[in-house]
């Protein structure tokens, strides 16, 4: 494998809606230029990116893949993401780790919410991008249908530079527009070789239309250009292109492609696109220079080989036979097989031994990688996803990828009371490969909570769980968290008093509760006077009232705001005690709660939805079915629809996800955050209450 520079190197996140043909492509991409012996495909499990056993099993991508592609003495680094939103937290990866995306559209789909939440990702990040019309070869293909679907729904800035002939079982080459030259497969030759051949006559018309529409677009992005195309002056492809690439760089135009991958049609032209337009590390400087951190400095981050060497970890697997493999995109200095480096996030040294490039699952040694460049190493120490490599004179920390926080939560426990231990690793090992997966255990409920970004998200890691830890999983709702509280005052006596030979137990107090403000927690007044319970003995009263309201009066959940106050009591010279005033607190608050007109509470969350205006009616409608309190809405910031903002009892949020994307067909997202507690009403309130005097009455019976 030879040595790259910077400058000879594309960084490419290949993203797009689910099923759009992008591991396919990918494969396909680094097969015909070579780099990769084998055209995979996704029938057979053979793809380059697709490794895992979930991934061949479903045949959709679940994590993102690193593969290359090396033309015309440039290396294509791709980035293979998936599609679904379940495993959104890779495609945000691939993102990160790269320099500009192919938006991959299928030509019988045009685009779909995926295509539409990748774009609009990539544009926020100022990334160039590319559009690739894939699957011509698809029943039902339509390229015209599928660039008008970009035009609509993306962007109006956009401008075919291929175009395909034929379409479904008669798509048979593709057109360079710039060249003017149709390529179609040889005839007998190998997969991905190519004749140029004149345009078909029947093609000449529509080749003349889309040129004309270039050529007049890209003029428009750039003066001088323009001046020239308005003299009737002919323009060179070069130039063409150059200004594409500017206007690209600066979001002004987003070329359109074509291709059919299985047939190996309009490969190579893509190939050439994405070397032509594509930014190299260098001349990413302008949009993505960024800063790192070095300590409490922020220093600047170059990509040039004679910079001090930082690279991002943005990938992080467990290989069966290897250990982990991490992969990092560097982003300054050289870094060489064999070299000591430094993880500056966690402050350990690791050594980059048998430093190598992936393609696919494959890991190719190299000796050296220059900045700009995505590599991979196995057996690290302690190095995890978002972790900056650096070195110790210069311990920098770069900016983290943003990964999205989980949508949808489950209880989970191992099917086998012995498997727990072997769960939590499992579950925590999970998550070091995907941030997004999320584990913790929630002491108020007694469980062992997983996140995750939807539902197939979790089915996936289940799946993992039990293949790689041989840990069989049970998942169920989790148990909502309630709160108690008192909505009126009452006061009364607790007394505990046990006489049985010898020395007996004595504590007397009287308490009075009154409810607080939502949020003040709990206030304990100790307005003794006079002795009548010795100084030492208050705090053991106040200490039982907590541990009985934590024990709840209602449905068992810990009793919240309110003030409890001490203002009488006897005590007995030899019997009182500490343990004594306890108890007799505990009595108190169990005598006296249960008249202050008790009441269950519910955890709310504040849910920010964004949903195309079309599908607006039926969130709200069924954001009110969910007991949602509506606060209002407003026009998203990025153009993709409308936010609503409501509160919602936390109860009615379970796979909310599922129902939105059903909802939207899958464009529609939401964030949600703790907002509160408040008082449940009755009706729902009666049936915590009924399930709690249930699991009692079981409990009792047992
Ligand atoms: N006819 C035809 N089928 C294709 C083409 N590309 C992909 N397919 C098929 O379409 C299906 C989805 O292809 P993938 O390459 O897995 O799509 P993807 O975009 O990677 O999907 P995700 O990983 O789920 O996001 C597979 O069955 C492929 O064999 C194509 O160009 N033509
Ligand atoms: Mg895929």
């Amino acid at each position: 494998m030879r040595e790259y520079a910077s400058d000879a190197i594309r960084n490419v996140a290949v993203v797009g809606h689910g099923a759009s043909g992008k591991t396919t492509l990918v494969d396909t991409l680094a097969f015909v230029s070579g780099s990769s012996k084998r055209h995979g495909s996704i029938k057979d499990g053979t793809t380059l990116t697709d490794t895992s056993p979930e991934e061949i099993e479903r045949k959709y991508s679940i994590s993102l893949g690193c593969a290359f592609a090396e033309w015309r003495d440039v290396k294509v680094n791709l980035i293979d993401t998936p599609g679904f939103s379940d495993f959104h937290g890779d495609a945000i990866a691939g993102l990160t780790a790269a320099d500009g995306a192919l938006v991959v559209v299928g030509a019988a789909t045009g685009v779909e919410a995926g295509t539409e939440r990748m774009f609009r990702e990539a544009v926020r990040r100022k990334d160039p991008v590319l559009f690739v019309v894939s699957m011509m070869d698809k029943e039902h293909a339509d390229f015209d249908a599928a660039y008008a679907s970009i035009k609509e729904r993306l962007t109006s800035k956009v401008v075919p530079v291929e175009i395909p002939i034929g379409a479904g079982a008669g798509c048979t080459g593709v057109i360079n527009l710039f060249t003017g030259k149709a390529y179609q497969p040889r005839k007998g030759g190998k997969p991905g070789e190519y004749d140029e051949v004149e345009i078909p006559a029947a093609d000449r018309d529509r080749y003349a239309r889309y040129h004309q529409e270039m050529v007049e677009t890209v003029a428009a992005t750039d003066d001088a250009l323009l001046e020239r195309f308005f003299s009737g002056e002919e323009i060179a492809g070069d130039d063409e292109v150059a200004a594409l690439k500017a206007a690209m760089k600066r979001a002004e135009l987003f070329p359109v492609l074509s291709c059919a991958a299985p047939l190996s049609i309009g490969i190579r032209t893509v190939l050439d696109f994405l070397v032509m337009l594509m930014p190299s590390a260098y001349e990413m400087e302008e949009l993505h220079a960024f800063k790192g951190a070095e300590g409490d400095r922020i220093v600047e981050i170059h990509p040039e080989d004679t910079e001090t060497f930082t690279a991002l970890v943005f990938k992080t697997t467990a290989e069966p036979h290897v250990g982990d493999v991490t992969y990092f995109r560097t982003f300054s200095g050289v870094v060489i097989n064999g070299a000591e480096v430094y993880n500056a996030t966690r402050d350990v040294v690791e050594k980059m031994n048998h430093l190598a490039v992936p393609q696919g699952r494959d890991r190719i040694e190299v000796p050296v990688l220059h900045p700009g460049d995505i590599g991979c190493v196995a057996k690290l120490h302690n190095t995890h996803t978002n972790d900056t490599l650096s070195t110790k004179a210069h311990p920098v920390r770069l900016p983290q990828i943003e990964f999205p926080e989980p949508l949808v939560t489950f209880a989970v426990k191992a099917s086998s009371r012995n498997d727990e231990e072997k769960l939590q690793q499992g579950l925590h090992r999970l998550h070091d490969e995907d941030p997004t997966f999320q584990t913790h255990y929630n002491a108020e409920t007694h469980e062992t909570i997983v996140g995750g970004l939807g539902e197939r998200h979790i089915e996936v890691a289940m799946a993992r769980l039990a293949r790689q830890w041989g840990v069989k999983a049970e998942l169920s709702a989790p148990r909502i968290p309630y709160r108690e509280t008192l909505t009126g005052p009452g006061e009364g006596q607790g007394r505990h008093k046990k006489q049985s030979g010898g020395r007996g137990q004595f504590g007397d107090c009287w308490v009075r509760l009154k409810p607080a403000r939502r949020g003040s927690g709990y206030t304990f007044i100790d307005s003794i006077t006079g002795g009548v319970i010795p100084r030492q003995y208050i705090p053991a009263v106040d200490k039982g009232i907590q541990e009985a309201a934590a024990r709840g009066v209602v449905a068992g959940y810990p009793v919240v705001d309110f003030t409890a106050e001490c203002f009488d009591g006897s005590y007995h010279s030899v019997d009182s005690n500490e343990a004594s005033f306890r108890m007799a607190g505990i009595l108190a608050f169990k005598t006296v709660a249960p008249k202050c007109k008790p009441v269950l509470l519910e955890p709310l969350d504040l849910v920010e939805v964004t949903t195309p205006d079309e599908y607006l009616g039926d969130v709200m409608g069924d954001l009110s079915s969910r007991r949602g309190k509506l606060l209002g809405s407003e026009p998203s910031g990025n153009g993709a629809g409308t936010v609503v903002k409501a509160i919602v009892p936390q109860a009615d949020l379970h796979l909310y996800g599922t129902r939105l994307s059903s909802l939207t067909h899958g464009r529609g997202t939401f964030t949600h955050r703790f907002h509160g507690y408040e008082q449940m009403p009755q009706e729902h309130a009666a049936k915590v209450i009924a399930a709690y005097e249930k699991t009692r009455k079981d409990e009792a019976e047992e």
